[in-house]
């Protein structure tokens, strides 16, 4: 089939603006992430990081649900809600190089490393009630979702995450 220059032009054209909406669908990759807990007077757990001997999540008091739990790779935006009725939560990304290993973690300041641990991105410090979105590209691999308010990640606030090939 011949194509005049004005045809080719628009096949171009139309090429151009698959290839956006092709990239803005990959945007639209939505991960719906709540923030729970069963209120400020439960006492918190604790030995209920990622990889803890005789890790029992059952246990909670609170911890982070995502929907879905594995996306493909490239750009994902984490929709977070605080669903906590009393307590500041967050949500932030980090991405396991070795999932065998534990996360860093900070005794004296009962949280995780976030330079050291692989930090993606956050929704940081949400006040109850609250939401706040993250959009950020992601690679293949493992992850973790944690809340790293102080003694949250240790009571078991944290969930993993997938991202597929
Ligand atoms: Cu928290």
């Amino acid at each position: 089939m011949k194509m005049t220059m004005r045809n080719a032009a628009l096949s171009l054209a139309t090429a151009a603006l698959l290839a956006v909406a092709a990239t803005a669908s990959q945007a639209a990759t939505v991960v719906k992430v709540s923030l729970w807990d069963k209120g400020a007077a439960t006492p918190m757990g604790t030995g209920m990081e990622y990889g803890a001997p005789n890790l029992d999540l059952s246990k909670a008091t609170m911890g982070i649900k995502a929907t879905p739990d594995a996306v493909k790779a490239g750009v994902v935006t984490f929709k977070v809600t605080n669903d906590s009725k009393d307590t500041i939560h967050e949500m932030i990304v980090m991405y396991l190089a070795d999932p065998s290993k534990p996360l860093p973690y900070i005794d004296a300041e009962k949280r995780v490393d976030e330079d050291k641990a692989g930090d993606k991105g956050e929704v940081s410090e949400l006040d109850p009630g609250k939401s706040g979105t993250l959009t950020v590209p992601l690679k293949a691999g493992k992850y973790l979702l944690i809340c790293n308010v102080p003694g949250h990640y240790a009571a078991g606030m944290w969930t993993e995450f997938t991202v597929k090939p």
